[in-house]
């Protein structure tokens, strides 16, 4: 888990018989299951480095999906016909996959949702809303994403409970004592991304939960970032809750999964009423379903399950060993490459890292810089990433982020540096 990351020498080596190896993907073969890299910007070669944001999706998910459409399509958990059955078998099979891919105990522990954000919002709405009392504690840290700050914001102002953050050093990293300081007897709970998104920062967070643990207290994991770039185990983390978000492991958007401890679930109130949620319903009472399906009300996104569970398959194809060994070399390239232009002052230089490099060029605005890169068909983000308490600690308004995923290639690196050559000449003279 995110320790020890394997040279391209190792992985080479370690590969599964069938897997691919990091060289592989060096290579560059991967990219032909990738129909949008094909595509041309402004007449250039798409140069796609902005799979932070969302990543690009694999030939056999959007099989899946058109698949799914072509021969199942039908509404799940309420028909005796054929179509109706087998879009339930589809669905639950999708949940059986997402438990192995994060390696949870049970598949009723892993609920669907649009997403990390709502993964989140359901656990502030209804865990927090159930349990929190006034001065109670929740601690995050100074690198989250605005989805894992404002439904605890919202939950403070609604309950008055106290919302703590865990403070950063120059690199983008937390101290484990500055940490552990702020976990006290009124903490109720620890809500922490595994991955900055803004910062590349991989924090340790099986350390944290331990902490948190040896006083009783629960850790959310919000894994928007870690999914589909190495192996996720959330019993080895031994977390409580864990979100994710399946554009962001190369399934389509509007899906996404909370896991949560059986334990915890089954004590927790609804979260939203309607359809597939209720076991009985009458005007006077309504009784409510089991897990997961208690927190899954109404038609859920059906299809999106499905993409998601092709998305963990081709993940699991494609070997974790090759993955973060590749994404690894990309970073550790992206880094010496673009840090050597001059003006370039990168934000984020944690010790452990995944593949995101934000970074600021003197003298022009990263909005600029990303509109330059752009009209060479070079796809960047430039903004505040959702995480503008990010920008504040680092006193800039916003960074050029380069975030890369299995398909990206030394020299869609090299292309980054020339464009940046490009954008120095416009401003920087
Ligand atoms: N948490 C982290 C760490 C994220 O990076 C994101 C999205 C979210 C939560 C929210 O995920 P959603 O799928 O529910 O929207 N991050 C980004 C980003 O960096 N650029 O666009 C979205």
């Amino acid at each position: 888990m995110y320790q020890g990351e394997p040279t391209l020498k190792q992985a080479d080596q370690s590969g599964p018989r069938g897997c691919n190896t990091a060289a592989a993907l060096a290579g560059g073969r991967i990219r032909e299951q990738f129909p949008i890299l094909a595509i041309t910007v402004h007449g250039k070669p798409l140069i796609y480095m902005d799979s932070a944001a969302t990543t690009q999706k694999p030939q056999r998910v959007i099989d899946a999906v058109t698949r799914h459409f072509t021969h199942r399509c039908s509404n799940v958990h309420r028909g005796v016909h054929k179509l109706s059955q087998l879009a339930t078998e589809s669905y639950e099979s999708a949940r059986e996959t997402v438990r192995r891919g994060i390696g949870a105990a049970e598949s009723q522990e892993i609920i669907f949702t649009r997403g990390t954000t709502e993964a989140i919002n359901l656990v502030a709405q209804t865990y927090g809303r159930q349990r929190f009392a006034p001065g109670d504690e929740v601690l995050i840290t100074a690198m989250e994403h605005h989805s894992n700050i404002v439904p605890w914001q919202m939950l403070r102002d609604e309950k008055k409970i106290v919302l703590k953050v865990v403070p950063i050093n120059d690199r983008g990293e937390i101290d484990l004592n500055d940490y552990e300081a702020l976990l006290t007897d009124r903490t109720r709970m620890v809500a922490v991304a595994l991955i900055s998104n803004a910062l590349g920062t991989v924090n340790p967070v099986k350390e944290m939960v331990k902490l948190a643990h040896a006083r009783n207290i629960p850790v959310l994991v919000d894994g928007a970032q870690a999914v589909g770039h190495d192996v996720v185990d959330v019993q080895d983390l031994d977390c409580d809750f864990f979100a994710l978000s399946g554009h962001k492991m190369y399934a389509p958007s509007g899906i996404g999964a909370l896991y949560g401890r059986a334990d915890l679930l089954n004590e927790m109130p609804p979260y939203q009423g309607g359809g597939d949620m209720i076991a009985t319903v009458t005007f006077d009472k309504t009784v409510y379903n089991g897990i997961p399906h208690r927190f899954e009300a109404g038609t859920p996104n059906i299809v999106g399950a499905i993409g998601m569970a092709a998305a963990f398959d081709f993940l699991q194809e494609t070997c974790f060993e090759a993955i973060t060994a590749h994404e690894h070399d990309l970073l550790q390239y992206a880094t010496e490459q673009v840090s050597a232009v001059p003006g370039v002052r990168l934000i984020g230089t944690a010790r452990k890292k995944a593949a995101v490099l934000s970074f600021m060029l003197e003298g022009a605005h990263p909005h600029d810089v990303g509109t330059i890169l752009d009209l060479d068909g070079i796809a960047v983000r430039a903004g505040h990433h959702c995480a503008q308490p990010v920008m504040d600690r680092f006193g800039v308004p916003a960074t050029v982020r380069a975030s890369f995923a299995v398909y990206n290639l030394r020299s869609d690196i090299d292309e980054l540096v020339q464009g940046l050559h490009k954008v120095r000449e416009v401003f920087c003279k």
